[in-house]
């Protein structure tokens, strides 16, 4: 799991309390805010809102979640909800198949 951060972002800084809390392992990639780098072209393409935190959805990229079970239950329980399943990306009109 890659979690894009900035280390003085309290958005952030939320995210990896509750990473540790559950001892999620993840790789830090950092995007100095003052210097612009949520803008790059490259992370614009990852999140076209330019926020950090952002932690790599791991249907969308893909990712093997299996080390992550907590994540995979709080997913499952929350798409038995029909507002979480009716507003999830995927089942938005412009969603990519
Ligand atoms: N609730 C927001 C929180 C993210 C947020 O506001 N992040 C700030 C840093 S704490 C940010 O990335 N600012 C960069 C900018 O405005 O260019 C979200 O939807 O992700």
């Amino acid at each position: 799991m890659k979690l894009h951060n900035y280390f003085r972002s309290s958005t952030s800084l939320r995210v990896r309390i509750a990473l540790a809390l559950k001892q999620l392992p993840y790789d830090y990639v950092s995007h100095h805010l003052r210097k612009g780098e949520q803008r790059t072209q490259a992370y614009l393409a990852l999140n076209p809102r330019g926020l950090v935190p952002q932690v790599i959805n791991g249907r969308r990229f893909d990712c093997d979640m299996a080390p992550y079970p907590t994540i995979q239950r709080i997913h499952e329980a929350c798409m038995t909800i029909p507002a979480f399943a009716q507003a999830a990306p995927d089942r938005q009109p412009d969603a990519e198949a």
